[in-house]
């Protein structure tokens, strides 16, 4: 299988993805296994300089047009604390009412035009999923710019662009119970 990024003009990005059986196929393990090995690969400059790739904390499976709900996340959050995950079929379990955002805004892989303004998200989530890295199910409770990354990449598996999420009459409006990280 030849694996490439999609980008938001392409209408599969805005599917629901469908729930994985586990025990995983080989299948799904390669694709798990390429989205983990992509986001390390990207974070290495010369790597990521040689092979023309945009640097990336998290990965869906529909970015690469495979509609499964399944992502993978490489990166070290402000407490120092490393998220190496490739998790399968995750469940918000549990959300702050209080939201958060990124002061810059965020990107995508899959989105090419800038689009600036508050994306608003919750300052906590606690998600459960099988963790393929892991090979069990596993628990992660998270806030601030780490909740970010992991909302980010479950967005994917609904379809959902993190534009949506920017208010666009109000992009820069702070909302009364969310802090600006
Ligand atoms: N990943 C991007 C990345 O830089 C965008 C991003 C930015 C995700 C900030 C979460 C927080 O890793 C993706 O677009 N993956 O979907
Ligand atoms: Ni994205």
């Amino acid at each position: 299988m030849q694996y490439k990024i999609i980008k938001d003009t392409n209408p599969r990005l805005r599917k629901k993805s469908e729930e994985v059986s586990l025990p995983l196929s080989k299948e799904d393990e390669d694709t798990l296994n390429f989205m983990l090995d992509y986001l390390i690969k990207s974070q290495d400059d010369k790597y990521a300089t040689k092979h023309n790739v945009t640097p990336g904390v998290g990965l869906a499976a529909p970015q690469l047009g495979i509609l499964k709900r399944m992502f993978a996340v490489y990166f070290t959050d402000e407490n120092g604390n490393q998220h190496t995950h490739q998790l399968v079929n995750p469940k918000i379990v549990e959300q702050s009412v209080k939201e958060a955002a990124m002061k810059d805004g965020e990107g995508c892989l899959s989105v090419d035009k800038p689009h600036p303004g508050l994306v608003h998200r919750k300052y906590q989530i606690k998600l459960e999923a099988y963790d393929q890295y892991e090979k069990a199910n596993i628990t992660i409770d998270v806030s601030g710019y780490a909740a970010i990354v992991y909302q980010h990449e479950y967005d994917h598996l609904d379809g959902i662009l993190f534009y949506d999420r920017i208010d666009k009459n109000n992009p820069d409006k702070k909302k009364d119970n969310e802090i600006i990280i």
